[in-house]
C-alpha cells in the first residue's frame, strides 16, 4: 500500500550525517546554533528569544527523531501486541522542558543557552500550549503516553490536528469572553508532517450490493487525512513512541482549476476549504455533547484513519516469511477508546474487515469485540453520547447497518441466553426508537455491547457504572467490568513542575528513584515530624508561592500575600463542580471578617482564594458563575477592611501550563463535587502529590486518595454518593430547612453588594424543591454548614503551621498510587495484555 511506507523500511536506506549532536553543553550549542542558520524561520540576523527557542526545539527534535525512528524499526522487528490509545483529546501543555528532563539533558540545554546569551526559563516561557483538549480527559490521555513510553510499552496514541484549541478565556467587565486560540500561528516544532501517510475519508454516498451479496460503500464525498506525528519521550529510557494526529484536507485534484481560470478563484478552492473545516476547532463541550454533524465527521475521520493505519502496520509487520492470519489480530492490537467519542472504531473496524479484507461477519465481529475495549469517564445523562439515527445513516450508511446489525445479534443473544432481561431491552438496545420524532444511537451501548472490557476511573465511579449505570450489562456479563483508577505522571506534575520539592524529596529519600516508582514516597513518612525536613519543605512550598504570586500579579494586577494561605479550586466550571459552594462561603467569610473586632481581627487566618476554569460559551449558569466570583473579587480585594485577610482572584485562562505554576504553590485546594458525580478527578492527584491538602466530599479519587493519605490530613464534608437520591427526594417532598448562614448569604447578593449584574437565575437554580434548573439539584444548601465547619477546621490547623507541614508531607508521602505509571500498568497487564519491549 503506497500509503503506509515509513522511512524504516525504506529498502534504500537515509545515509548517516555528521552534524553536532546535543549531548553536552558544548554540542548543544553548537546544535541549536546550527539550527539558527540552517533552520531559518526568521531574520538570520536576530536571535531573540523567540527564535531561540524555535532553535532550541528542533535542536531536541534531532534527538526525539532519531530515538523515534530507533523505537519505530525496534518494534517492527520484535512485532509485540501493541496498544493504541484513540482519544478526540490531548492536553499536552508545553513539551521544551518535559522533553529535555526526561532526555537528562535539563543541565546541558541550559548551559548551552547561557553561553548563547540566553537563559532556559525566559526560552521555555516562548513555547505556546497546545490545548487540544478540554479537561481532565485530555489531560490524563496526555499523562498515559508519558507513562506509555516511561514504561516501554509498545503503544501509540492517535488524535485530531484541531487548527484551533480550547478558546483563550478573558475576563472583561462583562465575565467570560472567548477568543480562537491558533497554537499553530507560527508552526510547531514538535510535528512531523507524514505526507507519506495518508487515508482515503469517505462520507454520505450509498451501499451498494454485489451480485455475490457483498455490501460496498460508494459515492458521496471523499477527502484525505494526513498524519502529523509528535514524538513522545519516556523519561530516562530510550524509548520515544508516537502522539499520530490527523489533518483533514481534499484531494489535490479537488482543486478546480477550470473554475479558477475562468477567474472564480475563490470558489476553486471551495472543496478544500470545506475539508480544512473539519479540523477547525475542538468542541469545547467538557461533560456535554454537541449532537452537530461536525463532530460526527470529526469523529469518524479520527477512528477511519486510525483504523486504516493500524490494518496496514499489522500487515506491513507481517513480511513475505511472515504470512499473516487475521484470527491474530487481537493478540497483535488493542485498541483503547478514550470515552464514546471514538465509538464508530467498532463499525469501522467491522467494515474494514468485511467489506475491504473480505472476511465474513462471524470472523470480522470475533475480531472486533477482542481487540477493542472501552473507558466510560461519566455518568451524567447529559454527556452520554447519542446520535440521531437519521444523521449517522446519512453521514455513514454503511456503519449504520452495521451498527444495527450488532444490535439484533445483542437482541439474540439476550433471548437465548438470559430470557429474563428481555423486558430491559428497551434500555439496553444500541438503537433506541422510543421517541418517534427523534429515534437515535446510544453510543455507550455499542461500546459495552461490542468492547471486551469496560472500566471506570476510580473505584466509586466503578461501583457505580456496575450498581447503576450498566447494572443490566453487569449482570449480563460481570467479567466484563473493571476499575482502572486514573493517575497523573509524576514527572510533569512533580519533578519538573517542583524542582525545589523535588531536591528535597531525593535527599531525604537518598534516591531519586522516586520518579519512575512513586510508591517510594511512602518512605517520607518516617521523617514527616522532623523539624529539618520540616523547615526544608515550608521554603520550597514558600518560594512556589512566591513565583505563582507573581505570576498573578502579572496577570490580573493584583498583589498577592505570600504569607497568607493559598487556596485553589481550578477547574473547568461546572454546576456539579460546585465553584458556587465555594464563592458563597467566601462571601459568608468577608461577612464575618467584617463584624470583628480589631483584636479578633490579629487572630484571623489572612487567607487567598483562588478559582480559576472555562466555562463552555453557550453553559450560561456557569458563565454567571465566573462573573460572580469576579464581582466578589472586586468588592473583597478594594474593601480596606479586608483585604489583608481576604483576597479572591479569578485567575484567567486556566491551562496546563497555568495548572505547573498553581499546584505546587497550593497549600488547600478544593475538590467539592456533589457525591457521585466527578467521575474521578485528576488535579485532586497532583495536589495531593504537591504536598496540598485537600478539602473535598467523598466522590471519585478522594476517596481513595484520603485512603492513603489518612483520614486526618483530609478535610472531609458533605453528604454521601448513596445519600444524594434520598436527599434529593427529601427535598420534592419539601422537607429540607436552609441553615440561616446560607440564606444570609444569598440575601447578601440580592442586596446589590457585588454590582448590578442579575444574578436572578444563579441563586433562583438554588431555591424551590424541583424544577429544571431549581430545586438546587446540586445540593449546595443541604452541603453548605458542613462545608463552613470544614473550613473552620482548615483555619484552626493552618494556626500550628508545624503541624501543617507535616500533614502537606503525609500527603505528598501518600500519594505514590496515583502515578499513571501504576495505572498504565494495570491497564497492559490487565486489559491490553502486552509486555515492555525497551529498546537496547
Ligand atoms: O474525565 C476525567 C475525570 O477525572 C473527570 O472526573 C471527568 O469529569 C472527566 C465530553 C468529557 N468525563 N467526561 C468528560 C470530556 C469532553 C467531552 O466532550 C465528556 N470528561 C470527563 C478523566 O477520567
Amino acid at each position: 500500500d503506497e500509503n503506509s511506507v515509513s522511512i524504516s523500511e525504506s529498502s534504500r536506506e537515509i545515509p548517516p550525517i555528521a552534524h553536532p549532536t546535543p549531548e553536552d553543553a558544548f554540542g548543544v550549542a553548537a546544535n541549536i546554533q546550527y539550527h539558527a542558520h540552517y533552520s531559518p524561520h526568521f531574520s538570520p540576523s536576530k536571535f531573540e528569544p523567540e527564535q531561540a527557542f524555535f532553535s532550541t526545539a528542533e535542536s531536541v527534535r534531532d534527538t526525539l527523531i532519531q530515538r523515534w525512528n530507533e523505537t519505530y524499526a525496534h518494534f517492527h522487528k520484535v512485532d509485540p501486541k501493541q496498544t493504541y490509545y484513540i482519544s478526540m483529546e490531548y492536553l499536552q501543555g508545553r513539551a521544551l522542558s518535559n522533553a529535555i528532563g526526561n532526555l537528562g539533558l535539563t543541565d546541558a540545554y541550559a548551559a548551552a543557552l547561557y553561553k548563547l546569551g540566553h537563559d532556559l526559563e525566559t526560552i521555555v516561557e516562548q513555547e505556546k500550549d497546545p490545548a487540544l483538549g478540554n479537561g481532565g480527559l485530555g489531560r490524563l490521555a496526555s499523562c498515559f503516553l508519558d507513562s506509555m513510553a516511561t514504561l516501554n510499552l509498545p503503544a501509540w496514541g492517535y488524535g485530531l490536528r484541531y487548527k484551533y484549541g480550547l478558546f483563550k478565556q478573558k475576563i472583561t467587565a462583562k465575565g467570560q469572553e472567548e477568543y480562537a486560540e491558533d497554537w499553530l500561528e507560527k508552526f510547531s516544532p514538535w510535528e512531523i508532517v507524514r505526507h507519506d501517510v495518508v487515508y482515503p475519508i469517505r462520507f454520505f454516498g450509498e451501499v451498494l450490493v454485489e451480485s455475490d451479496g457483498k455490501r460496498k460503500w460508494v459515492g458521496g464525498e471523499q477527502l484525505q487525512a494526513l498524519a502529523y506525528d509528535i514524538p513522545i519521550p519516556g523519561y530516562k529510557t530510550k524509548n520515544t513512541i508516537s502522539l499520530r494526529i490527523w489533518e483533514a484536507r481534499s484531494p489535490p485534484q479537488d482543486f478546480d482549476l477550470y473554475a479558477f481560470n475562468a477567474g472564480k478563484h475563490i470558489n476553486a478552492a471551495d472543496l478544500q476549504f470545506k475539508a480544512q473545516q473539519i479540523c477547525a476547532v475542538l468542541y469545547p463541550g467538557d461533560e456535554t455533547e454537541e449532537g452537530k454533524l461536525l463532530r460526527l465527521k470529526q469523529q469518524y475521520l479520527l477512528c477511519s484513519a486510525s483504523l486504516q493505519d493500524i490494518l496496514a502496520r499489522f500487515k506491513e509487520r507481517r513480511s513475505k516469511d511472515k504470512p499473516f492470519l487475521w484470527a491474530e489480530f487481537s493478540k497483535k492490537v488493542s485498541v483503547q477508546m478514550n470515552d464514546t467519542h471514538p465509538t464508530l472504531a467498532i463499525p469501522e473496524l467491522m467494515r474494514l474487515l468485511m467489506d475491504e479484507e473480505g472476511l465474513g461477519w462471524d470472523e470480522a465481529w470475533t475480531i472486533t469485540s477482542s481487540t477493542v475495549a472501552y473507558t466510560n469517564h461519566t455518568v451524567l445523562p447529559e454527556a452520554l453520547e447519542k446520535w440521531s439515527q437519521a444523521v449517522m445513516a446519512k453521514l455513514l450508511p454503511r456503519h449504520f447497518e452495521i451498527i444495527a446489525e450488532i444490535d439484533k445479534q445483542f437482541h439474540a443473544l439476550v433471548g437465548k441466553i438470559r430470557p429474563d432481561l428481555e423486558d430491559k431491552l428497551s434500555s439496553l438496545s444500541i438503537l433506541d426508537s422510543s421517541n418517534p420524532d427523534k429515534p437515535v444511537v446510544r453510543m455507550a451501548n455499542l461500546c459495552v455491547i461490542s468492547s471486551h472490557t469496560v472500566n471506570g476511573v476510580a473505584e466509586l465511579h466503578s461501583d457505580i457504572l456496575k450498581k447503576e449505570l450498566f447494572a443490566d450489562f453487569n449482570s449480563l456479563w460481570p467479567t466484563k467490568f473493571q476499575n482502572k483508577t486514573n493517575g497523573v505522571t509524576p514527572r510533569r506534575w512533580l519533578r519538573f513542575c517542583s524542582p525545589e520539592l523535588s531536591t528535597i524529596i531525593t535527599k531525604w529519600l537518598r534516591t531519586d528513584e522516586w520518579v519512575t516508582n512513586l510508591d517510594l514516597l511512602t518512605g517520607l513518612r518516617q521523617f514527616a515530624d522532623d523539624k529539618q525536613l520540616q523547615t526544608e519543605w515550608a521554603a520550597a512550598k514558600t518560594a512556589n508561592k512566591q513565583r505563582f504570586a507573581k505570576y498573578l500579579q502579572d496577570v490580573t494586577g493584583i498583589e498577592v500575600d505570600s504569607n497568607s494561605l493559598f487556596d485553589i479550586q481550578i477547574k473547568r466550571i461546572h454546576e456539579y463542580k460546585r465553584q458556587l459552594l465555594n464563592i458563597l462561603s467566601v462571601i459568608y467569610r468577608y461577612k464575618k471578617i467584617k463584624e470583628l473586632s480589631k483584636g479578633e481581627q490579629m487572630k484571623a487566618v489572612p487567607r487567598t482564594v483562588m478559582l480559576g476554569g472555562k466555562a463552555f460559551a453557550t453553559y450560561a449558569q456557569a458563565k454567571r458563575i465566573v462573573k460572580l466570583v469576579n464581582d466578589v473579587g472586586q468588592v473583597v480585594n478594594n474593601d480596606r477592611d479586608v483585604s489583608h485577610l481576604l483576597k479572591v482572584i479569578f485567575i484567567p485562562n486556566y491551562n496546563v501550563t497555568v495548572a505547573e505554576l498553581a499546584i505546587p504553590a497550593s497549600e488547600l485546594s478544593q475538590h467539592i463535587s456533589t457525591a457521585g458525580m466527578e467521575a474521578s478527578g485528576t488535579s485532586n492527584m497532583k495536589f495531593a502529590l504537591n504536598g496540598s491538602l485537600i478539602i473535598g466530599t467523598l466522590d471519585g479519587a478522594n476517596v481513595e486518595i484520603r485512603e492513603e493519605i489518612g483520614k486526618n490530613n483530609f478535610f472531609l464534608f458533605g453528604a454521601r454518593a448513596e445519600d444524594v437520591p434520598i436527599l434529593r427526594k427529601q427535598r420534592e417532598e419539601g422537607k429540607f430547612v436552609p441553615d440561616p448562614r446560607f440564606e444570609e448569604v444569598k440575601d447578601f447578593i440580592r442586596s446589590g453588594k457585588f454590582g448590578d449584574y442579575d444574578y436572578g437565575p444563579l441563586l433562583e437554580s438554588l431555591e424551590g424543591n424541583t424544577g429544571y434548573g431549581r430545586g438546587d439539584y446540586f445540593l449546595v444548601g443541604q452541603d453548605f454548614p458542613s462545608y463552613l465547619e470544614a473550613q473552620s477546621k482548615v483555619d484552626e490547623a493552618y494556626r500550628n503551621q508545624a503541624h501543617w507541614i507535616k500533614m502537606s508531607i503525609l500527603s505528598t508521602a501518600g500519594s505514590g498510587k496515583f502515578s499513571s505509571d501504576r495505572t498504565i500498568l494495570q491497564y497492559a497487564q490487565e486489559i491490553w495484555k502486552i509486555q515492555a519491549c525497551p529498546v537496547p
